[in-house]
């Protein structure tokens, strides 16, 4: 390590020391009644410090009344969009499982089934392989689920006088208890409130930044391809091992178009497809590399077009594979200048989800990890296809690989039925959740003020 790296490293240490002398408390503090506008702006928002505030919405109608036996009497024939993954984690970095090596940033796949489904895959587990949650985070309180919203509200009253707006997007979660969400930051104010059963978050302040890992993966999403086997398929990528099957286009392959999770196979696309279309390939330079080592490959990124599935039936095995290249989440990113406040979610707005989270974000690559060294900085988080996401699992830290991690100061809070957490802006948070637990969630544009200010200085330091 460099004199610089080490002084920085001091630095580093000395703001965590500071931070939890001055202002950081040892557990989120509880209060036990509601607040003012005014003391929560006061001692909560403008100190950035997470609050539980007990009973919050107990008054809401959605507290003792929705449960299982009301969504499936209410909503059961209602079509409703569910994440399904094989372990619980979705938005997480998983081994990708066609050649093993590499690990990607894999979101959900995505399946639309009538409520009473997927209430009926919460409570028979076993007869549905996978992990079911509602988590769309589009919105879905008021975008998918706007009978819901009376029980609860399209805000939360207090909190939108204090912050002095309307929030960006309120969500609905409703989950098996397997399902995890993965350590990441989000740059919104949030008010996350449980209906039913209970969640339990890790949290992070900001100044925890510099010990937390990140690793940048390509984008992937889960895709089940018999029952209980989920393969990993790389955004923007047909899934095949090895040139024969891209060459088979009768072969059963899965794909998925920008994470959309498409479940046409490459024969349904066959038929979209005419000799005239125009191939714009979006196979990952990584597969393709495994296609032919002899291939003359340009590597690429790109998005489908119809034209796809005609490129792959002319492709012979020892053809030399010349595919234009041009990132498709650069490309996607350039196109619709993706605002970087929002969240989005993982679903078909995914590069946007991805991005939005990415974009106030520096990353740690892995290679250079074992400097415990931080940081490029977010220019280069436009890599094509890929995500930088954050590396350590709180539950079970491997610390061989991240020793820095011991220095990060984790709290444990548990929000229960009727209760409101408030999660500050830029704080890092895990979440699990009792099963077939329900809660919505309020996100509030955050203040692009000093401290954002300040917390992209500590990103720009994390070196690696
Ligand atoms: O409830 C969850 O599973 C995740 C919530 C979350 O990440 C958020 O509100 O930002």
């Amino acid at each position: 390590m460099s004199v610089l790296e080490q002084s920085i490293l001091k630095s580093f240490t000395l703001l965590s020391t500071d931070a939890k002398e001055l202002y950081l408390r040892s557990a989120v503090p509880v209060l036990d009644s509601p607040v003012s506008p005014l003391e929560f702006y006061r001692d909560w928002v403008a100190t950035n410090l997470p609050v539980l505030i007990k009973g919050a919405v107990n008054d809401w109608p959605a507290v003792g009344k929705w449960n299982v036996q009301f969504l499936r009497n209410y909503l059961g024939e209602k079509l409703v969009m569910v994440a399904v993954t094989p372990n619980g984690y979705a938005d997480a970095i998983t081994k990708g499982n066609m050649e093993q090596l590499s690990e990607y940033f894999v979101t959900p796949e995505e399946r639309v089934m009538p409520m009473s489904e997927f209430l009926n895959a919460l409570e028979n587990r076993d007869q549905y392989p996978g992990v079911f949650y509602i988590q769309r985070q589009n919105s879905n309180l008021t975008e998918d689920f706007p009978e819901l919203v009376p029980d609860v509200g399209r805000d939360v009253p207090w909190a939108t006088e204090a912050f002095g707006h309307e929030p960006e997007a309120a969500n609905i979660w409703i989950g098996d208890k397997r399902a995890i969400t993965s350590m990441h930051k989000d740059p919104f104010e949030n008010i996350y409130c449980v209906i039913s059963g209970y969640k339990d978050f890790i949290l992070h302040p900001p100044t925890d930044r510099p010990w937390i890992p990140y690793k940048k993966c390509p984008l992937a999403s889960y895709k089940e391809i018999s029952p209980g086997i989920f393969d990993v398929v790389p955004c923007g990528a047909v899934h095949c091992k090895t040139s024969n099957d891209l060459k088979g286009v009768n072969q059963k392959q899965t794909y998925s178009d920008d994470c959309v999770n498409n479940t046409a196979t490459a024969k349904d696309m066959k038929t979209l497809c005419n000799d005239s279309d125009e191939v714009t390939c979006g196979i990952a330079a990584e597969e393709l590399n495994l296609l032919n080592k002899n291939s003359d490959i340009e590597c690429h990124d790109g998005s489908f077009s119809d034209g796809f599935i005609n490129f792959l039936s002319r492709l012979k095995v020892d053809d030399n594979v010349k595919v234009q290249t041009k990132g498709l989440y650069e490309m996607y990113v350039n196109e619709h200048k993706v605002e970087t406040r929002n969240h989005g979610g993982p679903c078909h707005m995914c590069h946007k989800h991805v991005h939005k989270r990415a974009s106030t974000l520096s990353y740690i690559d892995h290679d250079d990890d074992k400097s415990q060294g931080i940081s490029k900085t977010s220019s280069d988080i436009s890599d094509a296809n890929t995500v930088p996401w954050i590396c350590i699992d709180p539950l079970s830290p491997d610390y061989a690989s991240y020793p820095l991690y011991r220095n990060a100061t984790p709290i444990k809070v548990r929000v229960e039925a009727g209760d409101a957490l408030y999660l500050p802006s830029l704080w890092f948070h895990h979440v699990q959740q009792s099963h077939a637990c329900i809660a919505v969630n309020y996100w509030y544009d955050m203040q692009y003020d000093l401290k954002y200010a300040y917390f992209q200085f500590l990103e720009s330091l994390v070196v690696k």
